[in-house]
């Protein structure tokens, strides 16, 4: 069992949210993810992280499939100018690999925005830790759980 997939289900737990994971084909894209569940390419919510400039902290957009962060939009509301997070950060930020970044269960807590696109769904699909795995979640609950401030950050 892997360690990414336990911490997602043991947050989604403490968070008062029954854990509904599901095991999929590789799906390193919100494409493939989209495919793999049988959803709209929107319904997908993708964990984009970004670097801030001044803070060093790392910022996660939640992020419509089909939609691309404007990194403009995405600093003001953030207050700092952004960078593309590598690799090594995001590990070590989320304990998460790319391909595989989920919204909660991650190291260390991380200030969150959600793409207003996403609230336009009943259920939305995130990764569960690995690209193996997907969880639905409504946009309503994916808000509170990860602290969210669902604005406006897409191009
Ligand atoms: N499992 C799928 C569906 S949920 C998934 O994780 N998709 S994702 O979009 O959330 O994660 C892939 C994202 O990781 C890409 O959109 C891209 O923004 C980011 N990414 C890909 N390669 C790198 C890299 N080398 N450094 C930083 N970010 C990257």
């Amino acid at each position: 069992m892997s360690k990414s997939l336990d911490r997602v289900r043991a947050a989604l737990e403490a968070a008062g949210v029954a854990p509904r994971i599901r095991e999929t084909e590789l799906a390193r894209t919100a494409r493939d993810a989209a495919r793999a569940v049988g959803c709209e390419v929107d319904q997908i919510a993708k964990s984009i992280i970004f670097r801030g400039e001044r803070s060093g902290k790392a910022i996660l957009f939640l992020t419509a499939g089909g939609n691309r962060v404007d990194p403009d939009k995405a600093a003001r509301l953030a207050g700092e100018p952004l960078g593309r997070a590598d690799a090594e950060l995001v590990r070590a930020q989320t304990g998460f690999a790319i391909g595989g970044v989920a919204p909660v269960g991650h190291l260390n807590p991380i200030r969150a925005f959600l793409d207003p696109r996403l609230t336009a769904f009943a259920e939305i699909w995130a990764a569960a830790g690995t690209p193996h795995h997907l969880f639905p979640v409504s946009p309503t609950v994916l808000t509170r759980i990860t602290k969210a401030q669902v604005a406006d950050f897409t191009e």
